[in-house]
């Protein structure tokens, strides 16, 4: 067994019996109130989902296991003479909530390296599929063929499982998964845009490095990717894309359909979608006003143009943050070091400075301020990855890292099947009295 699993497996052993109490001995305290706007709102501020991977607090932001973003990029480990921690680490404390030590991330960045081997017939799918289909359907529509690799479905299937481990399995294919995600998305990037030149992986090179190299892009871009993933890693269980690969999950569907059903809601435009939004955006702004920088004033009236078409400004606003989204904060510090004088980087600047203020007049978002989306797509694009539609698929690798963490706890500490129970419009009348 890994040194990670027998870390894992003592961290579960320690926790259960937590889990165990609160539901044995407080079951009945109430934790909050639902209201009428919360179950027709989309259960907004629902407190009814339990994870211990991050916690989103609305004004300062994320926390992953407990450590902002800047103590996260400080304490991990990172390669020699790299500014940006191993992915590897941080999804050593994400799973386990403490910080490796160097001989830590180099256990994952093995185990990752005996598991990465991507079998022929994901290529050989994602080569049958027109090559305009979009790169998010792709990139799910190849996990979704990996399933057939599942040792948790296997296991279940032999009847060689019970509740208690579970989790063992769920963590092999969580492992086996999250090894192969880089190559196949660069694999997607290299096929559809670059004359299908896949460049084989490296395997002396660690998560964020061998994903550079394999979409053939020179340094810093290891370290973009590096921060890139971190930073899309986790944002606590409610969002679309946590909340659709633990449901999922809690049918005990294995990794490969929940992940794969995840990405399938990342992929909407309200959600990781937003980034490719944003920099479309930005370009029919660019292409309006031509080669001549655009001032504020016509920022402005640019914003207002979307709101009146009836549109959302992409890369604004937040279901649970009401200050700049902190994952914003760590890509304009990394920007203002590395491309200061960009002009898209300063048009993304500007928007700063004019779209929180339209949104307040405007009068309708309860969060007029920048999140992660309406920065990633400027530091994609400025390393020469042009084609933007390919982002989520950036984030996607990027999530796995939480989501898969997440679900290895779920079956950890067994959780049930999720089950909400659903009213009629007849019955909130007549809980409203007016029926
Ligand atoms: N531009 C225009 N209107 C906005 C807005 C924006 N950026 N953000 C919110 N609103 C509107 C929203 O559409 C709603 O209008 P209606 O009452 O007409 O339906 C109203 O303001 C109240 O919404 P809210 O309570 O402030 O936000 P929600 O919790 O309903 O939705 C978001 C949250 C993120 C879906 C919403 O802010 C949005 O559409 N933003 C733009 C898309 C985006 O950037 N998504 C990425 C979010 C990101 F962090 C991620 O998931 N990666």
């Amino acid at each position: 067994m890994s040194k990670l699993k027998e870390k894992l497996a003592k961290k579960i052993e320690e926790h259960r019996p937590r889990t165990t109490r609160l539901v044995k001995e407080f079951g009945d305290t109430k934790v909050c109130d639902v209201t009428i706007s919360q179950v027709i709102g989309g259960m907004r501020g629902i407190k009814c989902l339990v994870t211990d991977i991050s916690y989103l607090d609305p004004y300062e932001g994320i926390r992953f296991r407990g450590y902002t973003i800047p103590e996260v990029m400080e304490k991990l480990p990172k390669p020699a003479g790299c500014e940006m921690p191993y992915v590897e680490g941080h999804f050593y404390l994400l799973l386990t909530g403490e910080i490796p030590t160097e001989e830590e991330v180099q256990e994952v960045i093995n185990e990752f390296k005996a598991r990465k081997q991507v079998p022929q017939y994901v290529f050989d799918l994602l080569r049958t599929m027109p090559r305009d289909t979009h790169p998010m359907t792709m990139f799910s529509a190849a996990i979704l063929s990996l399933q057939r690799e599942s040792k948790f479905a296997k296991a279940y299937a032999e009847g060689k499982m019970n509740k208690f481990n579970y989790w063992e399995y769920m963590y092999e294919d969580v492992m086996d998964l999250l090894a192969k995600l880089p190559e196949i998305g660069a694999y997607i990037y290299r096929m559809k845009y670059k004359g299908d030149t896949p460049i084989p992986s490296n395997p002396d090179l660690d998560f964020g490095g061998d994903f550079a190299h394999m979409m053939g892009i020179d340094k810093p871009y290891d370290d973009v990717m590096r921060m890139y993933f971190i930073l899309h890693s986790d944002h606590e269980s409610g969002n679309v894309s946590a909340h659709t690969t633990h449901l999922v999950a809690s049918a005990l569907s294995d990794a490969y359909y929940s992940l794969s059903a995840g990405l399938n809601g990342l992929a909407g435009p309200l959600h990781g979608l937003a980034n490719q939004e944003v920099l479309k955006w930005i370009q029919d702004l660019r292409a309006r006003y031509g080669d001549k920088m655009p001032t504020k004033e016509d920022l402005e009236k640019f914003c207002w143009d979307t709101l009146n078409s009836g549109q959302v400004i992409p890369g604004y606003g937040h279901a649970v943050l009401r200050k700049t989204d902190p994952r914003y904060t760590a890509q304009r510090e990394f920007a203002l070091k590395h491309l200061p004088d960009d002009e898209l980087f300063q048009i993304v600047s500007m928007l700063y400075e004019v779209v929180p203020g339209v949104l307040e007049k405007h009068g309708k978002a309860k969060n007029p301020w920048p999140n992660v989306d309406a920065h990633s797509g400027v530091i994609q694009w400025y390393y020469g990855v042009r084609e933007y539609d390919f982002y989520t698929v950036l984030f996607g690798i990027g999530r796995a890292l939480g989501v898969l963490a997440n679900i290895t706890w779920d079956r950890a500490l067994g959780y049930p099947i999720e089950r909400p129970k659903s009213v009629t419009t007849d019955m909130l009348e007549e809980i409203a009295g007016i029926k």
